[in-house]
């Protein structure tokens, strides 16, 4: 029998659009060699031009999906997405909490790429208190990494982005990276920090276009090289590559955003067999 690949659970909101979310997760690990756990913690209804409402789940369901695979199936390394309620959180903090040699990658999702809010003042008070201190990668936006980082009693408290990771750091997660693709730069440059300061900065060509799912193809895809053996500051650098060549290869199926090809090397592979 062939040997089971690496083991990657995902609690994630389900996107029907295929874009971003639970399919994005599914597809990006898939396409990177692990097996996809996926544990639902929210329906949404979206399409390609953003989302119009959200159902989370009751969270008593999330926990007894999550922990009927957790009984049967080894996994390698946890990815959290899409949350939808301050229960939900609770509930896969202590879940996690259970696997503390399991690496978590938190892809703290605070909005749609249009802009749609997707969690609560409450939720990010939640996320800062039970989840950023068991993560091991956190992979804010920009934006969300002032959100997260902002100190609610200052309400002129802007910080800059390495006092942002520095914060979020203090909070007792290992590494933040640091997405550039909302910031006033003529590249995307994306940072790495951990305790010690910077650990890496990778540029990266601005690509025209928005594009959804991107963030979700990149916090999948380190899950996925971690769950692959990698160590960290290279972990993050494959699925940075990885993740540029999907938005490079993205199609545009719907009137809204471009979908990043997750399984764009599949279809090189085709067309240098076919000839072309
Ligand atoms: O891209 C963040 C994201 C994550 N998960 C779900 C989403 C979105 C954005 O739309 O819908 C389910």
């Amino acid at each position: 029998m062939p040997e089971t690949p690496p083991i990657v659970l995902t609690f994630a909101g389900t996107d029907p659009s295929g874009g971003a979310g639970l399919q994005a997760d599914i597809l990006t690990l898939s396409s990177m060699g692990c097996h996809p756990l996926s544990v639902v913690t929210a329906v949404t209804i979206q399409d390609t031009r953003g989302v119009e409402d959200v159902m989370p789940l009751d969270a008593e369901w999330i926990a007894e999906q999550a922990r009927c695979v957790l009984e049967d199936m080894p996994v390698t390394v946890f990815k959290v997405g899409l949350l939808g309620s301050v229960e939900i959180i609770a509930t896969i903090a202590e879940i996690v909490s259970d696997y503390p040699e399991v690496p978590l990658v938190l892809d703290p999702v605070l909005a749609s790429g249009r802009g749609d809010e997707l969690a609560s003042d409450e939720m990010v008070a939640a996320m800062r208190e039970l989840l950023i201190p068991q993560t091991t990668v956190l992979t804010p936006n920009g934006l969300e990494a002032r959100r997260l980082a902002q100190d609610e009693a200052d309400e002129d408290d802007y910080p800059a982005l390495p006092e942002c990771a520095r914060r979020l750091l203090t909070l007792g997660c290992e590494y933040v990276l640091i997405t550039g693709t909302h910031e006033n730069t003529s590249e995307v440059i994306n940072t790495l920090y951990a305790q010690g300061g910077v650990v890496r900065s990778d540029s990266w060509q601005r690509l025209p276009g928005s594009y959804h799912g991107s963030g979700c193809t990149l916090a999948a895809a380190i899950a996925a090289t971690i769950a692959n053996g990698l160590d960290i500051s290279e972990a993050v650098r494959d699925a940075q590559d990885y993740t540029w060549q999907a938005l490079s290869s993205a199609y545009r199926p719907g009137m809204g955003q471009q979908i990043p090809d997750r399984l764009f090397w599949a279809r090189e592979e085709e067309q240098a067999e076919r000839g072309e």
